[in-house]
């Protein structure tokens, strides 16, 4: 085997969440006449709430908004958002990423999720994988979001291991970016995987079954 342990991004890898959150992002935008786009929505991947707002804030141009204001406006998208995971369900689980995690459990591997949202939990047993994993390291866990390694940190630290042995999953550039800074072999999908930010750069997530097991 390759690695002892892997450790993946959720949003935009194990499901597809990331396309909720532009839904509700732009919904919020376009509430304050702010133009937001999915070049923009791009930048957001794995980075935090309320570093997304900021983002989305660089195209406002009306008065200052105080501190309570924005945190009102990312409570607002985050209202949004759950509102949306509620419609989630196993069912959303791709038979692609279950059996190729399965099959990477069943070789031995140690599995877990590193993930920038406070929403992971909640996510994870909408689909029916609340307690699939060996760790699970989130938004709720960290203080400092990707591009710091500290979520892949921790939960290789949850897992006794040191990052030279795990393998980091992601389709944020700023996750691939994480992952290298913390020392870790990085397999991307989807927008990372097109920006050539990982070690590997997938086409399709089970072939990661190859890359892992050797
Ligand atoms: P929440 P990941 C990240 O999850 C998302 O990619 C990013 O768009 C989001 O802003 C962030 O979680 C925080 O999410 O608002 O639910 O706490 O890709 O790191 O799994
Ligand atoms: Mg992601």
């Amino acid at each position: 085997m390759n690695y002892q342990a892997i450790i993946f991004d959720l949003d935009g890898v194990i499901c597809s969440t990331d396309e909720y959150h532009y839904q509700a992002w732009k919904k919020m935008a376009d509430g304050m006449g702010i133009p937001f786009d999915r070049t923009i929505n791009n930048r957001l991947r794995g980075v935090s709430r309320m570093e997304s707002l900021e983002i989305i804030l660089e195209q406002y141009h009306g008065p200052a908004l105080s501190e309570e204001r924005k945190v009102e406006l990312a409570t607002q998208k985050n209202d949004l958002y759950r509102e949306s995971l509620h419609q989630l369900s196993p069912a959303d689980l791709s038979a692609e990423v279950k059996d190729t995690l399965d099959a990477l459990r069943a070789a031995g591997l140690k599995l877990a999720i590193g993930s920038s949202s406070k929403n992971t939990q909640f996510i994870l047993g909408q689909l029916g994988l609340g307690s699939y994993f060996d760790a699970v390291s989130d938004g709720n866990n960290i203080t400092h979001s990707k591009p710091d390694p500290e979520v892949f940190l921790k939960a290789a630290g949850m897992l006794g291991l040191e990052p030279a042995v795990c393998l980091v999953v992601e389709d944020a550039v700023s996750g691939a970016q994480a992952g290298h800074a913390g020392g870790f072999a990085v397999a991307c999908v989807g927008d990372a995987s097109q920006a050539g930010a990982g070690d590997y750069n997938l086409s399709a997530f089970s072939e990661l079954r190859a890359i892992a097991l050797g």
